[in-house]
């Protein structure tokens, strides 16, 4: 909510009315807030030691950009190394356009980065599995996780950041919850630990919201991609994001207290560690059946024999 009154912290033109916190900020004071806010959230949960490489996952969106921004910011002070992996998924009329964008951030922030052909890597692309499968997002989705952890586990990586924000988190939460997908559920918190070839997982905006990622886009002129992807089509857990926000406008820390009964006080009791993990027959990567779900989908593709 944008407002002509004053920063409370310095008196200038304030660019941000932040309800939930009770404040209003310019332009300067929010960005150090933005930062700060990520900081303790990476505190908080003890993301990430000193001396540990981190893999940042870089779509050129919003989110992530922000996300590769902060840490940017971040890394020298916590003692922390970041490298940028930007996955060409192949799709036509949009995959250029956002490696385009991710090229271009990683040269102002100077980060180091690497951009990964699914194509050339595995033989395929988003658009040959659209070809043959009607949710593709949830193969996209199931593509990027493997590769994802694949490349930070070969490459020795520490953990994996990605840039999923707080209203994404509670919408996916209270749309798992509705349906009692206890396992969703399970997966919906700041920090997914690592074990054997599972690299660790953080997510540094589970506090962040996405209005003032926006806001934090804009004020730092950061370039973002502004194609969509031909497959986005609208999931159904936005409806669930955009009702937790119409009860934002009421009750402005709604969020605030329901991230932190998701994240921190809700006793999941299904831990990570129920389910076996076994080593899939064809890569090797950790599955919990015995050929993966990537490895199928590449069987499925005609890529690979069983
Ligand atoms: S890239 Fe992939 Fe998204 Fe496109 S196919 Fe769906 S999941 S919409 S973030
Ligand atoms: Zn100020
Ligand atoms: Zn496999």
């Amino acid at each position: 909510m944008r407002t002509r009154t004053r920063c409370k912290l310095c008196g200038k033109k304030a660019v941000v009315t932040l309800p939930y916190a009770n404040t209003r900020l310019c332009k300067e004071h929010f960005k150090e807030y933005f930062t700060r806010r990520i900081e303790r959230t990476i505190r908080r949960y003890r993301m990430v030691s000193p001396g540990e490489r981190i893999l940042v996952t870089v779509s050129g969106g919003k989110d992530s950009v922000a996300l590769l921004d902060v840490l940017s910011i971040l890394s020298e002070k916590l003692g922390f190394k970041i490298h940028g992996l930007t996955l060409d998924l192949g799709i036509k009329g949009y995959s250029s356009e956002y490696v385009r964008v991710a090229e271009e951030v990683y040269g102002r922030l100077g980060v180091e980065y690497t951009i990964l052909s699914l194509k050339e890597t595995y033989g395929f692309t988003i658009d040959e599995v659209a070809g043959i499968k009607r949710r593709v997002c949830a193969y996209c989705g199931l593509v990027k996780r493997y590769v994802f952890n694949r490349y930070a586990w070969e490459n020795g990586f520490d953990a994996i950041a990605t840039g999923h924000n707080m209203d994404d988190l509670l919408g996916n939460a209270l749309f798992a919850i509705m349906r009692g997908d206890l396992e969703a559920l399970m997966k919906i918190k700041p920090v997914i630990p690592g074990r054997e070839a599972l690299v660790k997982r953080i997510r540094p905006l589970a506090f962040t919201r996405e209005k003032d990622i926006k806001l934090y886009i804009c004020l730092k002129k950061l370039p973002v991609v502004r194609t969509t992807c031909p497959y986005a089509v609208g999931a159904t857990s936005g409806v669930f994001k955009s009702k937790i926000n119409e009860l934002e406008d009421r009750f402005p820390s709604i969020k605030y207290s329901f991230a932190r009964t998701l994240y921190d006080k809700m006793q999941i009791q299904m831990e990570e560690s129920d389910y076996q993990l076994r080593k899939c027959k064809i890569c090797g990567m950790p599955s919990k059946s015995q050929i993966c779900g990537f490895c199928r989908l590449r069987a499925e593709l005609g890529k690979i024999s069983l």
